[in-house]
């Protein structure tokens, strides 16, 4: 008597459980909804409880999405379909409801079906990704140059086609931090662009293996000692653009952060004559020792 009462209350809480966790996955579901617009807004950098991929600010990254969006269509359709099969054949092929099991070994129409099926999938799959892949890899002519070259633990950058000036660029330190700068990701030198151009970048190293990435711009290359790799973008909106270091270098590799400022022609025009006079007698070596010192204190705090 005790153990079924026991049992019961069991089971009514079990079910209260069960009620409380689907209430709480409709909840988050909510949530999530109604959060899109936080999630959208996290165009050039992470947003809180985001869980799509950053906002898109080239054709690249556009096109990213919309392959994305795509493929989340096919698999939730293939898992649907996964589940419901399992379901039918746990049900309506037990033991207890089937006790005189067919004898069925082979079938072909459902055998050609399920082999046909796939591969059609596989091919509607195919055609964007290649798509997707072309407009990547294949540079349309560019607008202007942009050399980005990796290093332990910063980045640098060369303008060819606007003064040949150069200059470094380091993450701003946590103590540092101004107003509306994100902490790990602002930098004391960011990349300057006009809007709507297309900027051809060249990567490479000077020490070991990094990757220059750009969520919102889709874009992301290994920098490599001794190569030039290619890329491009095409900034469709003006505002500023974080990413990352994306091939562990070294000890602080979490610290090395790429900051993209996208800007009217007319502003960039007015920023190169300033970058000219700016970076035309920096005294880089000593910058970067005095750098390293302190991105040391800072790893150190973090950690
Ligand atoms: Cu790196």
């Amino acid at each position: 008597m005790g153990v079924t009462i026991a049992m019961k209350s069991w089971i009514r809480n079990a079910g209260r459980t069960a009620a409380g966790f689907i209430g709480a996955m409709v909840g988050v579901l909510a949530l999530t909804i109604a959060g899109a617009g936080v999630a959208a807004a996290g165009t050039g950098q992470p947003s809180p409880w985001q869980i799509d991929l950053q906002g898109a600010a080239s054709p690249v990254m556009e096109t990213m999405h919309s392959f994305h969006n795509f493929l989340l269509v096919i698999i939730t359709a293939v898992v649907l379909l996964v589940l419901v099969l399992l379901i039918v054949v746990a049900v309506k092929f037990n033991e207890k409801a089937n006790p005189v099991p067919s004898r069925t070994t082979h079938h072909t129409l459902i055998e050609v079906v399920w082999t046909v099926v796939p591969v059609l999938i596989l091919v509607a799959i195919a055609i964007p990704s290649f798509r997707l892949l072309f407009l990547q890899l294949d540079l349309p002519k560019a607008d202007m140059t942009v050399k980005v070259t990796g290093h332990q633990w910063y980045w640098s950058y060369e303008y060819p086609d606007n003064g040949q000036f150069s200059f470094d660029s380091l993450m701003v330190q946590t103590a540092d931090l101004q107003p509306g700068q994100p902490r790990l990701l602002a930098v004391d030198n960011e990349v300057v662009v006009p809007v709507g151009k297309i900027v051809r970048i060249q990567v490479t190293a000077a020490d070991v293996i990094h990757s220059f990435a750009m969520p919102s711009f889709g874009l992301k290359i290994d920098a490599l000692p001794g190569r030039l790799n290619e890329s491009w973008f095409q900034a469709t909106k003006e505002g500023v653009y974080y990413g990352q270091c994306s091939e562990l270098c070294g000890r602080d590799h979490a610290f090395m952060p790429i900051a993209i400022r996208v800007v009217s022609e007319a502003d960039f025009a007015a920023w190169v004559e300033e970058a000219k006079q700016k970076y035309a007698s920096a005294d880089q070596p000593a910058r970067i020792v005095a750098q390293n010192d302190v991105g040391q204190a800072d790893a150190a705090g973090a950690r």
